[in-house]
């Protein structure tokens, strides 16, 4: 594996998954393996949990990391040939080759700008690191995927399910503020890998982007799909079409107990941060059917199985 931006740059993500769980089991089982390395984790944005487990991840096998805070630096200018007489200080093409001087692995997060689409599902400043960086690129939260959270999501779902191929419920929720896609996306894309019966339901006009929609099926009724689910990922995210709006919604759609009654006895997720009472009430997030905390638990096996396949041919 060269890189970590989405799920076609892993060869076998099945066993990547394994790897994860064995990570889980043993964290310390090669302590050293990446002694001498150094993961730089470069956010334009914040970070609580990404930033921890990818951090706890690394220092389990032995990485030094270091952090900087994009926001706070240097602007960046992202563009080809353009007369740098603005704000931007700095150049993406001498940025991440400089930060590749001290970095084994450069690990970056970059949120969509809800604003100007074709850029953003280009994933243009996950793509210009990518292209000017001389050391292998994670993504920490791209304009349009996350990864290292669907990897999670896989492992948690791998863990706590009770049949062969559980049905998992990818359902839309409230939120006050116009989110990115990137989670629902990258969901999508690896529970297509996943031995899962998945269904995406939202209200009209939050349809996902067509490359992340096509194969899966979709349903607008939340309790039809709710039925016989074993698990209900919930995540709020902005429109697609009518780009990073939030189009009005007639029905409630936040998840309650009375909601999880429609399904098998399902396993709530939710990547977090949730915001209580808006997307899920808090007698769900509190009850046993909540699986939210040990799923944020496993980011750090995802991010020590990612960065171990990254690094481990290399001296
Ligand atoms: C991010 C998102 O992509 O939706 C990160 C999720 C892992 N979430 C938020 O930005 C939530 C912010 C808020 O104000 O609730």
């Amino acid at each position: 594996m060269n890189q970590f931006t989405c799920l076609e740059d892993v060869p076998d993500p099945q066993a990547l998954l394994d790897k994860a769980l064995q990570w889980k089991q043993n964290p310390l089982a090669a302590a050293d393996s990446a002694k001498g390395k150094t993961l730089v984790m470069v956010f334009f944005n914040p970070s609580l949990r990404t930033r921890l487990s990818t951090e706890k991840a690394a220092q389990n096998l032995g990485f030094s990391v270091m952090t900087f805070e994009a926001s706070q630096g240097w602007q960046l200018e992202m563009e080809d040939q353009i007369v740098m007489n603005t704000d931007k200080a700095e150049h993406i093409r001498e940025a991440a080759a400089v930060i590749s001087q001290y970095a084994d692995v450069i690990g970056v997060r970059s949120f969509p700008s809800l604003d100007d689409r074709e850029k953003d599902y280009q994933d243009y400043i996950l793509g210009r690191f990518v292209e000017y960086a001389q050391v292998p690129v994670i993504s920490l939260e791209s304009a349009i995927r996350h990864p290292l959270q669907s990897l999670t999501d896989w492992m948690t779902i791998k863990e706590h399910q009770k049949q062969a191929r559980p049905k998992v419920v990818l359902s839309w929720a409230p939120h006050p503020k116009a989110l990115p896609q990137a989670v629902a996306n990258s969901f999508v894309e690896w529970m297509q890998v996943a031995d899962v019966d998945l269904v995406v339901t939202h209200p009209e006009g939050y349809e996902l982007a067509p490359d992340f929609r096509q194969n899966v099926r979709q349903e607008y009724d939340q309790q039809k799909a709710f039925e016989g689910a074993d698990f209900v990922y919930t995540k709020n995210w902005s429109a697609y079409s009518d780009y990073g709006q939030k189009p009005t919604v007639k029905k409630d759609w936040m998840i309650s107990l009375e909601k999880m009654a429609w399904t098998n006895e399902a396993k709530f997720m939710h990547c977090l941060p949730v915001r209580r009472n808006v997307v899920v009430a808090d007698a769900v997030l509190d009850s046993p059917q909540s699986i939210v905390i040990q799923q944020a638990g496993n980011r750090t096996f995802a991010a020590q199985a990612v960065l171990h396949e990254l690094i481990k041919n290399k001296v």
